[in-house]
């Protein structure tokens, strides 16, 4: 989780976002056999990916110069309990930030990136999830989720081929799996009263304004309302959202915003009356939009495993919530559906999935400018 992210802007310090937080995960299976067809795992309400946080360990989860906190937890019971050195944070080179060289001058100048990297790991059964919060110089907040492990599996008579499994070892198939995360994103972009819009760039119809053909806009809808705001991603037309305060301007005059970046990601592919579909409906769509309110935490309602379906986000949207003017909160679906490999056996080399934040005329130039060279000589 990320607490209250603030940029200090020449002295101001500026809000981007009040909490971001893992609300939900799924793990919904492929196969429709015995062995694998009821199997839909959810790792944070069911699981607590929280409470299954590893203790982290020196030159092994993270290296340099670490700083770890001990973490207190509830345990199931109402007692408390430490977890040693449950989150690292540390900071790390991330390639060039920007660079240029100026061909007339013979002058160049190059500025490396830095990244702080806030992180844990959790444990759930079999998997491993790493949750990895990157903080960057230019103020993108990104955050990326590494998943290994060991795959779930089911013995086969040697020589079948399985149709909704990988063979992946002799007499062994891994079944076609996804792994969906719902990240509740509460952002005060400048303060708490924001807007969103769905961008996408769309190409014109030729005529007089468009007499070349090649003409495209960065078009923004307004999404107004909870319905409105139930949305897919759309990389054809490089879709996104953002979110703008009406209220804060920058030197141009723009409202003040961050957009939500999504990476190439799935939605949920069980039908929506299967037992996941009903209780996991946060992963039809890959955002959601509501007001905010304290007591929605969790996407898919507090006891996803024991309700019949339809809580958490289908609830409190069926209302049609107003999201003007309003303190609004981001439900971004994002994943990976797994299709085993063998050289995903017998553990998983890490994947990764996530999205990203990043500011769109929330500064009034790039931020940037200001990042001192590594070394002299990476300056004219
Ligand atoms: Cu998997």
């Amino acid at each position: 989780m990320l607490n209250t992210v603030t940029y200090d802007d020449g002295g101001r310090s500026r809000r981007v976002l009040h909490r971001a937080s893992i609300g939900e995960m799924v793990v919904p299976y492929g196969d429709p056999g015995p062995l694998h067809g009821w199997k839909n795992a959810f790792d944070a309400g069911e699981w607590g990916l929280g409470r299954l946080a590893d203790s982290l360990t020196l030159g092994c989860d993270c290296l340099g110069a670490i700083h770890y906190f001990d973490v207190p937890m509830a345990d199931e019971r109402g007692g408390a309990r430490v977890l040693e050195r449950g989150i690292c944070v540390h900071e790390e080179d991330y390639g060039i930030l920007w660079k240029h060289v100026d061909m007339q001058a013979g002058t160049t100048e190059v500025r490396r990136s830095r990244r702080l990297v806030i992180s844990s790991i959790s444990t759930v059964g079999n998997y491993e999830y790493g949750f990895y919060w990157y903080l960057y110089l230019d103020g993108t907040i990104q955050l990326e989720v590494k998943l290994t492990g060991i795959m779930s599996t089911m013995g086969i008579v040697p020589g079948d081929q399985p149709r909704h499994a990988t063979v992946v070892a002799p007499g062994l198939a891994a079944p076609v799996h996804q792994h969906l995360f719902c990240a509740r994103l509460d952002l005060d972009v400048d303060g708490e009263t924001n807007e969103v819009y769905e961008v996408d760039t769309t190409v014109l119809a030729p005529g007089p304004d468009n007499p070349w053909t090649n003409a495209f806009v960065a078009q923004q809808t307004p999404l107004r309302s909870e319905r409105e705001a139930q949305r897919l991603v759309d990389p054809g037309r490089s879709r996104s959202w953002l979110v703008v305060n009406p209220h804060a301007r920058n030197r141009l005059g723009q409202p003040v915003g961050y957009r939500l970046r999504p990476g190439a990601t799935p939605t949920l592919l069980a039908g929506p009356d299967s037992p996941v579909g009903r209780r996991a409906t946060f992963a039809t769509r890959n955002l959601w939009v509501t007001p905010y309110d304290p007591d929605e935490r969790r996407p898919a309602g507090d006891h996803p495993n024991q309700s019949q379906g339809g809580d958490g986000l289908p609830r409190w949207t069926s209302t049609n919530r107003s999201l003007v003017d309003a303190d609004v909160v981001l439900w971004h679906t994002f994943g990976i559906t797994h299709v085993p490999r063998p050289e995903d056996w017998p553990v998983t080399p890490v994947e990764y999935c996530g999205f990203h934040l990043v500011p769109f005329g929330f500064f009034d130039g790039n931020p940037a400018l200001d990042v001192p060279p590594s070394e002299a000589h990476c300056t004219s």
